[in-house]
């Protein structure tokens, strides 16, 4: 894939290695999705889902040791495969048909998303397309560059339902990314249910910026949401923002605050008014409730406690909650992350420091032995304005044009901090500015895109000319799906087709998101 050719295979991430092959494979009426392991039969039928809706065929996903047949899809596990790695896959496309193989579940189904990305973009739309559903020849080996590669969204200044994250979710997969971070609480509200003080949620969760509605997810939805996630191998990274960031449940415990007085919620966007009261011990009782509660919610390996933006806790307070703190998510059997300002405290090596803005916190994270989820607010920040006259976003950071998104390296990004100190890759959507659908898709696509391309594909090879070429193939794609992304200046996005069969009027084509940007 040098610079000059065309953008085929138009894939993002871009992977390791593909070699092109002869002839062409078209995926017809009979073909089937032959399973060789019953432990690959979830992941054949996932693809199955995915491919049924628009081809219309019936793609059955026999089990066992079935003669595969020209025209199937054969997916099988090779344990031995040392150099496929936790979520790496082989690819070969022939004309007598497809074989993908992967050591885990994970990388089947990263290499699903491959084959699903080689299909005609009209194989992501919604109802019945004309075909014919070809693949052109190929080898793929591919596996990640970073085991981290997430995003995270902030339901606290605006809440989002659990139909709008399980579809973000599957977004995150079209593009191999592995963590959803759910910032659940902040100022603003408190969005999970937690049994031993349901308060958090009655009084808390009633406010958004702007004076909104608010919401939350119950414990059932919670659940929900990451058994949705995990389906798709995506972590759920649940946060907990303290100790700042905690009007909504003081509103709701008086307690919580020194004064013992429970303040008014807030719908503005402020930051740095509210803290929990360090020295009292009830507060750690609360911690530890909270805590133990959505550690239980959940079988990922992270509590995310926040950190960030204490400006009103006293710093020696600070160190002396981030420790103790520490010490309670270890006894709920997690590993906690915070955000860089932990790096202010003591904290153990096996504890993850989430970059944002300052790059000595990073270093010192380094220094104490820890390692850094990149989250740079000038690069990876999806909600900071494309442009200065964007409608949607804040500016703080200034402005981050999808090429800005995608331009940078996590090796060389900050001096002083190396490969080898960094797990990965997120991008953040903080809420402030937007409250639906349409707002989410504006900011987050294509500038996502970029980002899990960092998290995934090696440095090396990595061009804003050839990318953007890929880039502007996956408009139609994101098109099918009723993504609403940003046609951005800079990329040549195709002009958007009426989908075939579906309707005459334009109008019925294009959902409420397309119309933002
Ligand atoms: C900073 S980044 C924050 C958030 C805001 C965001 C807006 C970080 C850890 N804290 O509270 O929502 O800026 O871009």
């Amino acid at each position: 894939m040098a610079d000059r050719a065309p953008a085929f295979p138009a894939l993002v991430p871009r992977p390791l290695a593909v070699a092109p092959g002869r002839g062409v494979f078209e995926l017809g009426r009979t073909a089937r999705i032959v399973v060789r392991d019953g432990e690959a039969r979830g992941v054949a039928r996932h693809l199955a889902e995915l491919l049924r809706p628009a081809t219309g065929f019936r793609l059955p996903t026999p089990a066992g040791r079935g003669e595969s047949t020209d025209g199937d899809v054969v997916l099988g596990l090779r344990q031995g495969e040392r150099a496929l790695g936790d979520e790496g896959y082989r690819l070969t496309v022939e004309p007598a048909g497809v074989t993908l193989a992967a050591r885990t579940p994970a990388g089947l189904f990263r290499g699903v998303q491959t084959l699903r990305q080689l299909l005609p973009a009209a194989v992501d739309a919604p109802a019945r397309q004309r075909g014919p559903w070809n693949v052109p020849a190929v080898t793929i080996h591919d596996r990640p560059r970073f085991a981290w590669r997430g995003m995270m969204l902030d339901v606290g200044r605006h809440f989002f339902a659990v139909a709008e994250v399980e579809r973000l979710v599957d977004l995150l997969a079209l593009y191999k990314l592995n963590r959803l971070h759910l910032h659940l609480t902040d100022d603003q509200g408190w969005r999970l249910a937690v049994r031993s003080r349901p308060r958090l949620t009655r009084v808390g969760a009633q406010t958004a910026v702007g004076g909104g509605p608010g919401g939350h997810y119950t414990q059932r939805d919670y659940r929900h949401i990451v058994a949705y996630a995990a389906e798709r191998f995506v972590e759920i990274v649940p946060e907990i923002d303290m100790p700042g960031h905690v009007n909504a449940a003081q509103s709701a415990y008086g307690e919580l605050a020194c004064g013992g007085v429970a303040p008014a919620p807030y719908t503005g966007i402020e930051v740095g008014f509210s803290s929990l009261c360090i020295r009292k011990e009830e507060t750690y009782g609360f911690v530890d409730d909270v805590l133990g509660e959505v550690a239980a919610l959940t079988p990922g390996r992270y509590l995310h406690i926040g950190g960030d933006e204490a400006l009103s806790t006293d710093l020696d307070d600070y160190r002396f909650f981030v420790q103790r703190v520490q010490r309670v998510v270890r006894a709920h059997g997690k590993r906690m992350l915070g955000w860089e300002e932990i790096a202010r405290a003591p904290i153990r090596r096996s504890t993850l420091v989430q970059h944002w803005k300052e790059p000595e916190l990073a270093r010192r994270a380094v220094a104490a032995g820890a390692r850094l989820v990149l989250s740079p607010a000038t690069r990876a920040y999806l909600d900071m304005k494309y442009t200065r006259d964007s409608e949607l976003g804040l500016q703080w950071a200034g402005t981050t044009s999808v090429r800005r998104a995608y331009d940078w390296d996590p090796a060389t990004l900050i001096d002083g901090v190396s490969e080898r100190d960094v797990v990965g890759v997120e991008a953040a959507l903080w809420t402030e500015t937007i409250s639906t659908r349409a707002g989410l898709d504006h900011l987050a696509f294509p500038r996502l895109l970029g980002i899990a391309e960092i998290g995934w594909s090696p440095a090396e090879g990595r061009s804003w000319r050839e990318y953007r070429a890929r880039l502007a193939a996956h408009g139609p794609r994101l098109d099918a799906l009723g993504v609403g992304y940003a046609r951005a200046r800079g990329v040549a996005w195709p002009a958007p087709e009426p989908r075939a069969g579906v309707a005459i009027r334009p109008e019925r084509n294009v959902s409420p998101a397309n119309r933002v940007g």
